[in-house]
């Protein structure tokens, strides 16, 4: 082994200047100095692996929602949960090690640490997705994978739910918890089967136009629909556009949820007319955003938020008619991100409770395994409902009293069936939110009017060092450079309903302000006043 580990680091030499990091979506730049990364990441995924006796651990490809030319690499925890914090630590250093020897001692170093067996087995499931990089970042991993001596599966292109799908699966097999058949058709015959069953013959009102970004969502969407109840049973009508993936670098460029969320427009190939409905998916189908033009042409967006609100209603509402309202609790999670007017409605018309964390999506995974039953999304699109063990006992044992107890207790049923628990599934998101649309008999204009969001605006600001600006409160609140929190919340004060803040990006060199307020005028008024601020502060 130890002469395999040289041999594979030796081969792909890491580039000079380079700091990698870890960050809230794995390692992600630019693809072609990643080669070295991706080795590395092999060695980490057998170790990760082998400290849990052999489960099954996931590594996927992917740059999301970046351009074409990025792309990186995450890894997936048994469960098919986001790698845990101590991880990415090691992943990190691991990936910073320049020379084969500073790998290897690396290597013993964490097995020595971590108490961890390096005879015991080690497995490994990857996917990729459509980017051009792809097949050359996954060789450099498979040289790491073998180097190490791990057992791997390569299945190939998946979307990233998908892949978090498969290692949940494989380490359920045969258990009683089995979340499925750990194959790409077990995945459609499983959220198909939910979807079909959930919806009782309930007819959506219109079709669905879906933007796949140019990604790995379109060929796995046009595989799901095969799994759906045709539009001849009373199914969805979706008509599928940007679904190119010969043309990889097409991907995110003009399209997908990233674009439609940022610019606030449909993409320009987008033929929908007034009131049709539309969704976009990002790169890697774990995000979606719905929106339409409505009939005076304005474009309407319908958020993270919106399908946060939307679900979340729908299970309070099943929940009751199936008679289980006094045993289990729904909770909301957000982050500072989402629409003060999401949270006012959740609070005080659902009359649900609402937790904010800070941004990325293992906090709002982590705060909703808390609720019996936590839906959580960044405003962005990105989210899923956790249910608890005890939850799902509950509602597998529970006795309805009537009919209409029953009912709802089968939808309710399928509806668990039909999420994706183990994380955020543009795919299995969007036939959710079909599913709700048709249960209530909703158009996207009765979604629309369930509440008002409050005018915002998201700025990035540039800074010579954005780590100076630390934060509390789930990052609702600056600490540091001192005073810049009192001069924003200066500014707070003299707008109506007003609220902003500023943190440092994750993913990005930069500072981003958002604020909201009563008018367009005054939210961006507030924005333009905290990133001066900010950019002043950053100045020193
Ligand atoms: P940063 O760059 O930390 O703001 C962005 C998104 C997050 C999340 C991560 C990717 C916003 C404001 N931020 O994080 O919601 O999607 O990228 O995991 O959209
Ligand atoms: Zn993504």
């Amino acid at each position: 082994m130890v002469g395999l580990i040289v041999q594979a680091v030796e081969k792909h030499p890491a580039p000079e200047g380079m700091a990698y990091t870890y960050g809230t979506a794995g390692f992600r730049t630019k693809a072609e100095v990643l080669d070295s990364v991706l080795t590395r990441v092999g060695l980490i995924a057998a170790l990760r692996s082998r400290s849990l006796k052999g489960k099954w651990i996931g590594v996927m490809i992917t740059a999301s929602h970046n351009p074409p030319s990025d792309n990186g690499v995450k890894l997936v925890e048994p469960m098919g949960n986001m790698l845990q914090e101590d991880w990415e630590k090691l992943s990190t250093t691991m990936a910073n090690k320049a020379t084969p020897d500073d790998v290897l001692e690396y290597y013993r170093e964490i097995a020595e640490t971590q108490h961890i067996n390096l005879d015991a087995p080690a497995r490994v499931v990857v996917a990729r997705d459509t980017r051009a990089s792809g097949a050359r970042l996954l060789g450099c991993l498979v040289d790491g994978l073998k180097a190490a001596g791990a057992e791997y599966k390569d299945y190939g292109f998946l979307t990233t739910p998908q892949l978090h799908y498969m290692v949940r699966c494989l380490n359920t097999e045969g258990q009683y918890d089995s979340y499925g058949t750990p194959t790409e058709k077990g995945y459609y015959e499983k959220f198909g089967a939910a979807f079909k069953h959930a919806m009782k013959g309930k007819k959506p009102s219109g079709g669905l136009i879906v933007d796949c970004a140019n990604g790995v969502g379109g060929p796995k969407l046009n595989e799901l629909i095969k799994y759906l109840p045709t539009k001849e049973e009373g199914g969805l009508d979706i008509t599928v556009i940007n679904d190119n993936v010969i043309k990889p670098e097409s991907l995110n460029v003009d399209c997908g949820a990233d674009y439609v969320k940022t610019n606030q427009r449909p993409p320009p190939s987008s033929k929908a007319g007034p009131n049709d409905r539309c969704c976009s998916l990002d790169g890697d189908a774990d995000r979606v955003v719905y929106y339409f033009k409505d009939s005076s042409n304005t474009f309407r967006l319908l958020d993270g938020d919106r399908i946060a609100t939307l679900v979340a209603s729908f299970l309070g509402d099943l929940v009751r008619q199936a008679g289980l309202a006094d045993k289990i609790t729904i909770g909301v999670v957000q982050t500072a991100y989402a629409n003060g007017a999401a949270t006012k409605y959740v609070e005080q018309h659902l009359k649900l409770n609402v937790e904010c964390t800070p941004t990325g999506v293992k906090y709002l995974h982590h705060a909703a395994e808390k609720f019996d039953v936590g839906v959580y999304f960044e405003a962005n699109g990105h989210g899923t409902v956790v249910f608890s063990d005890s939850t799902l006992r509950r509602i597998q044992k529970h006795v309805p009293g009537s009919l209409g107890q029953k009912e709802a207790w089968d939808v309710l049923r399928a509806t668990v069936e039909l999420i994706n628990q183990a994380v955020g599934d543009a795919l299995s998101d969007m036939l959710l939110v079909e599913l709700v649309l048709a249960h209530k008999h909703w158009t996207v204009n009765e979604w629309l009017a369930t509440y008002d969001d409050l005018p915002n605006r998201l700025l990035k600001v540039t800074v010579s060092d954005r780590n100076i600006f630390k934060t509390t409160d789930a990052e609702r609140r600056l600490v540091s450079p001192p005073g810049v929190q009192a001069n924003i919340d200066q500014e707070v004060q003299k707008v109506r309903q007003g609220r902003s803040f500023a943190r440092a990006s994750g993913t990005e060199d930069a500072v981003r302000v958002y604020a909201e307020a009563a008018t367009r005028a005054e939210a961006d008024g507030l924005a333009n006043k905290v990133a001066s601020l900010v950019k002043h502060a950053g100045a020193v």
